[in-house]
């Protein structure tokens, strides 16, 4: 069966340059003006932190945060725009400098927790089921700052406030095995799913994989996408591309391994992946050296190599790869693979 594919990324994938070790060199571009972006890009669906989507939450009370969500909503109606999802930012507020749920101050915990739940009302407001959790800070810089049986403990516990807050919310967990911490505790998409069992629905927990939290994983992305389609998770992707294991560099979809990426296009189009409104979201950003103008190119083009790697998936002479298979000879099999790569 087939893909259905639809395009999503988030306000963030348009940014200013900034890198771990120097400033912004890039202007910002509003963010009525980024929406009016997608569309020219060939997009579809909009990711959003939830401070995307209500700007400076913290100080507004419930009845001002769902009337800024609802003129977002139409905002994003009248640009013929979906929203894909809503993330809790929970890595940035001085209240989560040790972490969300899992901070060891009880004070920063509850702040995590009032937050998502905002979360949760914002993604209602919105029109949009699914709430995406990257557990940033979610990890330690040293095993002895955590008892980590605890912190899973409290994470599956902040999932069920989630799912409590609203039972038509599904979560999606994106797993990241580092960066930036030292190590977190949902490294894996096998973590993830393994969290959703602690959880008082894990029928409502599912994951989001990132191509490149696969790659700093030590594991390969389309097998990590296997794990979760056969567990039926597989709720969203963030594909992108990186170059070993260093900061998370987000880079073209295809743009350091075009075969790995081949294997991830042709993994979800062989398995349906998109067919039940699952979006295929571009979590990727300009190389710092581009100037403003041409800051959103890399959207674009992930999706035109996206499409090609499609094409060339569905080209394939399967046949031939069949007859490789059965004849174990899987040389064969490599150079018919790099040849049809090449042609
Ligand atoms: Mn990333």
């Amino acid at each position: 069966m087939a893909g259905t594919f639809r395009f999503s990324f988030g306000p963030w994938n348009i940014h200013e340059g900034a890198d771990p070790f120097g400033p912004t060199v890039r202007d910002s571009i509003e963010f009525g003006k980024k929406i009016k972006i997608y569309k020219e890009l060939g997009f579809d669906g909009v990711q959003l932190h939830d401070d995307d989507a209500v700007p400076d939450m913290n100080n507004l009370s419930a009845s001002q945060i769902n009337d800024e969500a609802k003129k977002l909503k139409s905002l994003l109606d009248n640009e013929g725009l979906v929203p894909e999802f809503v993330a809790p930012r929970l890595w940035e507020d001085p209240r989560t400098v040790d972490g969300g749920y899992t901070a060891n101050d009880p004070k920063c915990r509850e702040y995590a927790l009032e937050r998502s739940k905002k979360t949760v009302d914002i993604a209602e407001a919105l029109g949009c089921n699914l709430i995406v959790l990257w557990l940033a800070r979610e990890g330690t810089y040293i095993r002895e700052a955590k008892d980590s049986k605890v912190a899973v403990e409290r994470i599956a516990e902040a999932a069920n406030v989630m799912l409590d807050r609203n039972p038509n919310i599904k979560i999606a967990i994106e797993a990241k095995p580092n960066e930036p911490m030292d190590h977190t505790y949902i490294p894996t998409i096998g973590h993830a799913i393994g969290l959703g069992l602690l959880t008082n629905d894990a029928s409502r927990v599912g994951c989001l994989i990132e191509s490149a939290h696969s790659i700093l994983a030590g594991l390969d992305p389309s097998d990590e996408m296997g794990y979760a389609l056969a567990h039926d998770k597989l709720w969203g992707v963030h594909l992108n591309d990186q170059n070993g294991l260093k900061f998370d560099q987000d880079k073209s979809f295809g743009s350091v391994d075009l075969r790995r990426a081949f294997n991830q296009v042709r993994l979800l189009d062989k398995h349906g992946y998109g067919n039940n409104g699952e979006w295929i979201g571009l979590d990727v950003k300009a190389m710092r050296t581009q100037k403003v103008e041409t800051s959103s190119k890399h959207l674009a083009n992930s999706k035109e190599i996206f499409l090609k790697l499609l094409e060339l998936s569905r080209s394939l002479d399967e046949k031939a790869v069949e007859a490789a298979i059965a004849e174990r000879d899987y040389e064969e099999l490599d150079l018919l693979i790099m040849k049809h790569l090449l042609a």
